[in-house]
This record gives structure tokens, C-alpha cells and sequence, in this order.
């Protein structure tokens, strides 16, 4: 099976990047195309492949994906092996709680501090409400790692979905210099290291498409 990962621009598509860094674990070879976002005709290139129209988009042997969450739990029964999700039944159910916690909010967090990887904005203050979201995050990631990362560096000791999920919010913490301390802070640095991360920024900062609107 060769996959083909529909994304946007690597800059700033968010949501793109959490399936990316799966299928990367995962260690397939697979084929990416990226379309521009707010670039051209980019929705009807979206739509030629998804009527939802967005970004990303998985293309299987006869059948097309989306949704970046789908993707990976897709993946994730195919590739068992992968251990995508802990495999301690409450770690799990704790690992799927927070990726859907992820999933369906943090609005002010996506609005207010939209992805960037090739910039470092200082001088953000967070509103009150985006800062309740910053303090959440924190949390989530202090209690993950103290009740459940005992065994590797990653939320729950090993590389899982919920890693891929919060990996947008890494990378926001960093491009507006979030102040992060503790178990926090050393779980951002686990996450901008992996080799799959760099590769991904790396990708990011070569791009020339610009979306004005978010640059602040
Ligand atoms: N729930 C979707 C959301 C995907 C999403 O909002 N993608 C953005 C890019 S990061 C997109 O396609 N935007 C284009 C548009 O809305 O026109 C997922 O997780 O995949």
C-alpha cells in the first residue's frame, strides 16, 4: 500500500501536520502533495479530492480520507504494530481524551496564534482567554507526563497520536515564545527535536507562499 497525504502548506497548515508526523512514525514512504493555501484556485483543488474541502487528505488504495484525527486512528488500526495509542486501557482512554480535547477547541489558541514556523513573534500578549487555553495545554502536558510518561519522552512515554495532535500547539508555544517551564518546556524541546519535526520545518522555512492575513 503507497499513500498519498494531501496537506497545505507546511508553514501553516496546522492540521496537516499531525498525520504527516504518523505516517513518519510509522516509517511508510508515501507521496505528498501540498496545495497552497489562499493561494489560486486552492479550494477546487481541495474539493477534487474532498467535498469537506480541506486540508489533509489521505488517498488509500481506492478511497480518499480526511480529517487529520480520522487519518491517524485509520492508520492506526492498520499498522497495530505502530502502538499509535498506549496500550494500557486508561492511559488510552486518557491519551483519546485529550486528543479530542485538542480536536473540538483551543479557538482562541488557533486564532490568536495561527502557525508560523518560520517566524518568532515576540511581544504577543495572550488575551485572558487564550491564556486560560496556554494554561490548559500546560497542564495537560505537566499530568501526562508525570502520571503516564515514565517510559520515554513523549506524553505517554512513547511516540502516540496525542503527540501528533499537540504538535501544532509545540510549534505556536515556539514561534510566539510562549513562557514554558518545567516538565513543559522539556517536553516542547522532545518534540522540536525529532528528527520528523525538523524535517517538517525545515520543509516550512524553504516555502515562498505567503498568507498575508496571518502574518501579524
Ligand atoms: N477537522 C479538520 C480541519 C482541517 C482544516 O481546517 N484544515 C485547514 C488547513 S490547516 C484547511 O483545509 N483550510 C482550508 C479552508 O478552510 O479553505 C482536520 O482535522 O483535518
Amino acid at each position: 500500500m503507497r499513500y498519498t497525504l494531501i496537506i497545505g502548506n507546511k508553514n501553516y497548515s496546522s492540521w496537516s501536520l499531525r498525520p504527516w508526523l504518523v505516517l513518519k512514525h510509522l516509517g511508510l514512504d508515501f507521496d505528498e502533495v501540498v496545495i497552497p493555501l489562499l493561494q489560486d484556485n486552492f479550494k477546487e483543488k481541495i474539493l477534487a479530492h474532498s467535498h469537506a474541502g480541506k486540508v489533509p487528505i489521505l488517498k488509500a488504495d481506492g478511497f480518499d480520507l480526511w480529517d487529520s484525527l480520522a487519518i491517524c486512528e485509520f492508520l492506526n488500526d492498520q499498522y497495530p504494530e505502530g502502538k499509535l495509542w498506549p496500550t494500557d486501557p486508561k492511559a488510552k482512554a486518557v491519551a483519546r481524551s485529550i486528543s479530542c480535547e485538542m480536536h473540538s477547541g483551543f479557538f482562541n489558541i488557533r486564532n490568536d496564534m495561527p502557525m508560523n514556523m518560520r517566524r518568532v513573534i515576540n511581544g504577543v500578549t495572550p488575551t485572558a482567554a487564550c491564556q486560560s487555553e496556554i494554561d490548559r495545554v500546560v497542564e495537560i502536558w505537566t499530568n501526562c507526563r508525570a502520571e503516564f510518561g515514565q517510559e520515554g519522552p513523549y506524553l505517554f512515554g512513547s511516540f502516540t497520536i496525542a503527540d501528533a495532535m499537540f504538535a501544532p500547539v509545540v510549534n505556536r508555544f515556539a514561534t510566539y515564545q510562549v513562557p514554558v517551564s518545567g516538565q513543559a518546556a522539556t517536553y516542547m524541546k522532545t518534540m522540536q527535536d525529532m528528527p520528523s519535526m525538523k524535517e517538517w520545518k525545515a520543509d516550512a522555512i524553504e516555502e515562498e507562499w505567503v498568507i498575508e492575513a496571518v502574518e501579524l
